[in-house]
């Protein structure tokens, strides 16, 4: 409060009111940027490069640069106008200074206004600065340079001219902000979340070149995102190690009722859909008008095509919107001057304008795109008319053992052994890689609480198995009666009879290999489940040391290292490197990786942030090449968190 009335003396009545807005960012950052975790300290970059996107969305712009510095700041730059620096009469001050001390109506989530490319330029601005130990801008502009320079939101000093720029045409934007440790949990970027989010905002705004560099590290790393072609690649991109139903990839875009859509598509030869779809270049997870309008220009052009040059036959039903979209790749931009958003998580587009819109520039598009390109035309609807009769041949085996399990009781699988605790909040379900494993982990297992399902051989690839074949695999069967949540239409996460789902799987290339397909399948059928935080991996120890009768157990090279140095490397120490599971007795796998007390289990996480490159990073582990696939699993850890240590 004292800081507020110096401030206001100095300035006059309006400031106060200033320094309020921005105070209420500091009481309550969540409100405005999500969390205080690293994903909110992630937001506070966002903000910044969205409003230099703004600036080149209004056609000033074409390079962006940023950089995590040695001290874990931030500095990010533009070759835009140069934010104004004039005295904004209203507000009696620069506009410069308006911009990052006065806070913008509404936030992305605190519901109200939402930031407009080319509209209300700055947003975003002023709640860094409110949650920024310090936040220092240098701008271009009329052929000077300008400087202002800020602390958790209050002005350090006047805006000042530092004298004439380099050239005279120099232009752009400079802010270099440390973000406050009083207010985030953890002050760290990672060069790659930000390189994710960076190469998905430089694909959704076709020609904008977007830099990435990590100072911190030696030699510098870097990463230049630029792309033509905009969304066209981005499809190519998630569809690297997948093969194309057809070469080229289908574009286009138009403006409709005030939206702006574009649309890319491309088929490949597998059995899942994925879309992703943008409103303002954010990701919505949730869909919604938009993704609808896509959906029923797609279902509704495609079906008029098939009639119209008798690809279906009268008597034949209608292709269903899915058997279309099977194997499709497909990103859906639109941009809109006022996005409402919809649903628990605000995240689902509402705007009715925005289904008309894509709708509309789909079809007609389309439509014409079929007519020219009959051979495309032709290998989508032999594809999705393959798609329907799977579909048929599925939903009768389905019913099938819907009316066996209703005959049955529930009838779990007869390798599953079940755990006694009937709370499931209790209780865990270890799926096991083979059935000698399955057999030290029934004997070693807790019974109340701990349930086996081993499980044999090589598992289903579900990415390249049409749903037919998938339901009728016998592993998978056994893994979606035990959780018991019903798969697809049918999931319900209520019914699900574990709290945590554990992959245990030998640690070894071949056993990465088995994680990944389970967790494939985990990720395509029963997304919730990772979503939610039920999927773990267990973690079996790589090392047993044994010296005058102790043992210890290593996780990792560098821990037998450290224990090596504890109790001295001498010719007495007995050093078991363990090949599988299936080598320790029951007993040594209770205490090294089931008990709950001293196992290490790690939580698969799940980003939807950036859903459409983890999309590509499972295809890729998946596909049929060899080093994408072995760089994943040397990479796996990245895609996991630990939780119990
Ligand atoms: C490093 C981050 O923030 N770039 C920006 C501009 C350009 C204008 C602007 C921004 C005007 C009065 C609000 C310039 N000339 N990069 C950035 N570049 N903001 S932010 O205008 C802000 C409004 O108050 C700009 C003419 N019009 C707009």
């Amino acid at each position: 409060m004292a800081d507020n009335k110096k401030n206001a003396t100095e300035y006059g009545g309006d400031q106060i009111q200033i320094l309020e807005g921005l105070e209420a960012v500091r009481k309550r950052p969540g409100m405005y940027i999500g969390s205080t975790s690293s994903r909110g300290l992630h937001h506070l970059v966002y903000e910044i490069v969205d409003n230099a996107v703004d600036e080149a969305l209004a056609g000033y712009c074409d390079t962006i640069w940023v950089d995590i510095n040695p001290d874990n700041s931030i500095t990010v730059t533009d070759n835009g106008r140069g934010i104004p620096v004039d005295i904004n009469h209203k507000a009696g001050k620069s506009a410069l200074e308006v911009v990052f001390t006065v806070l913008h109506a509404g936030g992305k989530f605190g519901g109200g206004g939402y930031k407009v490319s080319g509209g209300l330029h700055g947003v975003g601005a002023s709640v860094v600065n409110a949650l920024s130990e310090s936040l220092e801008v240098w701008v271009h502009r009329d052929a000077k340079e300008y400087h202002q320079k800020y602390s958790k939101g209050k002005t350090l000093c006047e805006v000042e001219e530092l004298g004439a720029t380099e050239k005279e045409d120099m232009t752009g934007t400079k802010i270099t902000f440390l973000p406050d440790k009083e207010i985030f949990e953890d002050t760290v970027f990672e060069f790659e979340t930000l390189q994710t989010r960076f190469r998905e905002m430089a694909f959704l705004t076709k020609g904008l070149k977007i830099s990435v560099r990590d100072l911190r590290k030696d030699p510098v790393e870097e990463a230049v995102y630029h792309y033509e072609g905009g969304i066209k690649e981005f499809v190519s991109f998630i569809n690297v190690s997948k093969q194309p139903l057809y070469n080229d990839i289908f574009y286009c875009e138009g403006i409709k009722d005030g939206v702006k859509v574009e649309i890319a598509m491309q088929h490949n030869d597998s059995y899942t859909e994925s879309t992703y779809s943008f409103v303002n270049n954010i990701t919505t997870p949730e869909g919604g008008t938009h993704l609808e309008g896509f959906r029923r220009a797609l279902t509704k052009t495609f079906n008029e095509y098939a009639r119209e040059f008798k690809l279906l036959k009268e008597s034949e039903d209608n292709l269903s919107g899915e058997d279309i979209r099977e194997g499709l790749t497909a990103i859906i931009s639109v941009k809109i001057g006022n996005p409402q958003f919809e649903g628990q998580t605000k995240q689902k587009l509402g705007n009715s304008e925005a289904r008309n819109a894509v709708e509309s520039v789909l079809s007609e598009n389309l439509k014409i795109y079929l007519e020219q390109n009959p051979a495309t035309a032709k290998v989508i609807l032999e594809k999705s008319i393959l798609a329907q009769r799977a579909r048929d041949a599925a939903r009768k085996a389905r019913d099938l053992t819907r009316r066996k399990s209703a005959l049955d009781g529930l009838s779990l699988p007869g390798k599953l052994a079940d755990c006694s605790d009937n709370n499931p909040k209790n209780c865990e379900i270890y799926l096991v890689e083979g059935d000698s494993a399955g057999g030290s982990a029934k004997t070693a297992r807790s019974r109340d609480t701990q349930a086996i399902l081993p499980l044999r051989g090589k598992i289903l690839n579900v990415e390249k198995a049409r749903l037919d074949r998938i339901y009728a695999n016998e592993e998978i069967k056994s893994m979606i009666t035990a959780f018991g949540t019903g798969i697809h239409d049918d999931f319900d996460i209520t019914k699900l009879r574990y709290d945590k789902i554990i992959i245990m799987t030998d640690a070894d290339v071949d056993g990465a290999h088995i994680s990944t397909l389970l967790l494939t399948f985990l990720y395509r059928f029963m997304p919730e489940l990772i979503k939610q935080g039920h999927v773990y991996l267990a973690t079996p120890p790589l090392y047993k040391l044994e010296k005058n009768k102790k043992i210890w157990y290593a996780y990792s090279d560098d821990e037998l290292n450290r224990i090596l140095v504890e109790v001295g490397r001498d010719q007495n120490n007995k050093i078991q490197r363990y090949k599988g599971l299936g080598e320790m007795d029951a007993e040594q796998l209770w205490e090294t990786t089931m008990d709950p007390e001293r196992r290490i289990l790690k939580r698969v996480v799940y980003n939807e942030e950036t859903a459409a490159t983890i999309d590509k990073t499972f295809t890729t582990l998946m596909g049929d090449q060899v080093e994408p696939r072995r760089e994943f699993i040397e990479e796996n850890a990245k895609y996991v968190t630990n939780l119990d240590v």
